[in-house]
């Protein structure tokens, strides 16, 4: 058996049947760890989705933002973008198996014996394993949870904006009442699905003009995974990261190789020693815009 993890796939459903023929995937032995952003900007967003759900248990599927925003619409919470960029879901004759499909994304995935974890985005500087674990965990439980789901999302600015106020605070929320385990969960899925840079107190810096800011209370920035301080052994597999492209060079393997930009869709194969990495050329789908 191989497993190897691929990057966002963005609705490349040509780029990802050329990729399998690359790496020689078999679907009767093989199993695949997709990063998530499986959807948008690409050519074929619900053929990919199809082809993805029926590889079934040969497959591992994170929750990117792309996958969050269509489930947060989807449960009634869109926003224009949702909208404007959804209607492959919400037109498909089968969206109500799509929302339940969604749902059941993990947002985190470990697994002990390849020593390898996977997440869209990444995780907070400030967390342990076991912290970023029971967080996905109860996330998953939250929005496989008909009564949950709904008042978990109601809150969208809490997703999408900046709440770092609430990371301290969250570091044991089990302890915090129910309102600010709320917004402590609401935090914990907006860095999993969404973080690139911190400053180096662990703050988060979410807008992209603060990639190019000189403003000086916002520098200097860091990716997160150099603030990380997990176990040397364990190797932690990510995307989301476009714009800073392919990072192969340490335990934090980032796969966005910007595949609708006109890069590559990249896979790793994690139980080799040597974690060769295979490319496919991608067209470009999409102009370039950091998202
Ligand atoms: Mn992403």
């Amino acid at each position: 058996m191989a497993v190897y993890a691929v990057g966002d796939v963005h609705g490349s459903l040509p780029e990802l049947k050329s990729l399998l023929t690359a790496i020689g995937f078999r679907a009767s032995r093989d199993r695949l760890w997709f990063v998530g952003d499986v959807i948008n900007r690409g050519p074929d967003s619900l053929g990919t989705l199809r082809f993805i759900r029926d590889l079934g248990d040969r497959a591992i599927t994170l929750m990117g933002n792309h996958e969050a925003r269509a489930l947060m619409g989807l449960s009634g919470h869109g926003d224009p973008l949702f909208d404007s960029q959804m209607g492959f879901l919400t037109q498909a004759p089968d969206v109500e198996e799509w929302y339940t499909w969604l749902r059941g994304l993990p947002l985190l995935h470990h697994d002990p014996e390849l020593e390898t974890v996977m997440v869209h985005a990444g995780v907070h500087p400030d967390w342990t394993l076991e912290d970023a674990k029971q967080r996905a965990e109860k996330l998953h439980e939250i929005l496989e949870d008909d009564e949950q789901i709904g008042p978990f999302f109601s809150d969208a600015e809490k997703i999408f904006s900046a709440v770092e106020e609430d990371a301290t605070a969250c570091l044991n929320f089990s302890n915090a009442d129910l309102k600010n385990a709320t917004n402590c969960l609401r935090f914990a899925f907006s860095v999993m699905t969404r973080i690139r840079l911190c400053e180096e107190k662990g703050r988060l810096v979410w807008s992209n003009p603060a990639l190019t800011s000189a403003k000086s209370d916002l520098l200097p920035l860091r990716p997160w995974y150099e603030l990380v301080k997990w176990p040397e052994g364990l190797q932690v597999v990510y995307g989301h990261w476009a714009a800073a492209g392919l990072n192969a060079k340490g335990r934090f393997l980032g796969l966005d190789s910007g595949c609708v930009y006109g890069g590559q869709l990249t896979a790793v194969r994690l139980d080799h020693p040597g974690k060769p990495l295979i490319q496919v050329p991608c067209p470009c789908y999409v102009a370039p815009e950091a998202g």
